[in-house]
């Protein structure tokens, strides 16, 4: 072989060499910057991890911060109450409970010691009125029915039928707060009344955030709050009467025993609030108790 061309064979490996170890050179730098760049990537991700975690715990702080307060109970004391009442509104005025109650045939506008349970005063709503709400107001109590869109109007003293009014749709709880009548119907809406004309003012929605929470049935004007329990749940929620929104929820499982509700339809439904005395009572639909309770907050 001629020098020549062993010398440009010489040079050719020479150069593959050089180019293979440019390329090793080359590839080590790109694994390196590889291998900086995926670790930048890494901590990018874990950085961004982090950041997540956090507005999540921000997030699950701003919710808790606006979201409804929930509470248990405390029972202070049961007072019996008749099996039968089917109640259906309940206040306290007086050191007396007055109470109305439901069912064709078996409605009643009672006047109830609440120490023996006894029925001291008592008028039978006749039929076909099915009796709902009730409210004390000055003199007066107000009742409301169901389904007849006719409310019935008694001297508190003597329980004499005074007259009726009328309203649309169905009747369900009534309160007051010594100015306004609040009533519910069965849906998310409470209504507002002029006690004096008996006539709509406005309507207040009752939402939980964005939702609404319908069934609302027998109401209670408690310290500036409306409290409401929802039909068919052992749950009573509490209400800003200005817009309705619920800043709180009274949880009440377990207050009454499973042997002492005999049946589907014995459900909460009755809040009676003493403001002399600064007491709060809950009973239910044919339930052979009233219960004093304390609210607590749940942890
Ligand atoms: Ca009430």
């Amino acid at each position: 072989m001629p020098d020549a061309i062993i010398l440009e064979l010489y040079r050719k490996m020479l150069g593959v060499y050089y180019i293979e170890e440019r390329l090793k050179i080359l590839t080590r730098r790109g694994k390196i910057s590889f291998l900086a760049s995926s670790r930048g990537h890494e901590i990018s991700h874990k950085k961004a991890q982090n950041s997540q975690k956090i507005l999540l715990c921000l997030l699950c702080l701003f919710v808790a911060a606006f979201s409804p307060q929930q509470y248990g109970y405390r029972v202070v004391k049961s007072y019996p109450h008749e099996r039968n009442a089917f109640t259906q509104g309940l206040e306290f005025r007086d050191g007396f409970l007055y109470e109305g109650t439901g069912l064709v045939g078996r409605s009643s506008l009672r006047k109830v010691n609440l120490e023996t349970g006894q029925v001291v005063q008592r008028f039978d709503v006749p039929q076909p009125f099915f009796g709902e709400g009730i409210t004390v107001l000055n003199q007066r109590i107000l009742q409301l029915t169901w389904q007849s869109q006719t409310g019935f109007i008694y001297d508190k003293s003597t329980f004499r039928l005074m007259g009726s009014f009328n309203y649309s749709g169905e009747g369900w709880g009534m309160t007051n707060d010594g100015k306004q009548i609040y009533m519910s119907d069965g849906t998310s809406q409470l209504r507002v009344w002029d006690p004096a004309t008996l006539k709509e003012i406005r309507r207040i929605t009752v939402k939980d955030g964005s939702r609404e929470v319908t069934a609302l049935n027998e109401l209670e004007f408690v310290r500036g709050e409306i409290l409401a329990n929802v039909w068919q749940t052992d749950r009573i929620a509490r209400i800003a009467p200005m817009d309705g929104k619920v800043l709180g929820w009274i949880d009440l499982s377990g207050i009454l025993s499973k042997t002492d509700r005999p049946e589907p339809e014995a459900v909460l439904n009755g809040i009676a609030y003493d403001a002399a005395a600064d007491r709060l009572f809950v009973t239910g639909k044919l339930w052979p108790k009233i219960f004093e309770i304390q609210i607590v907050p749940k942890k």
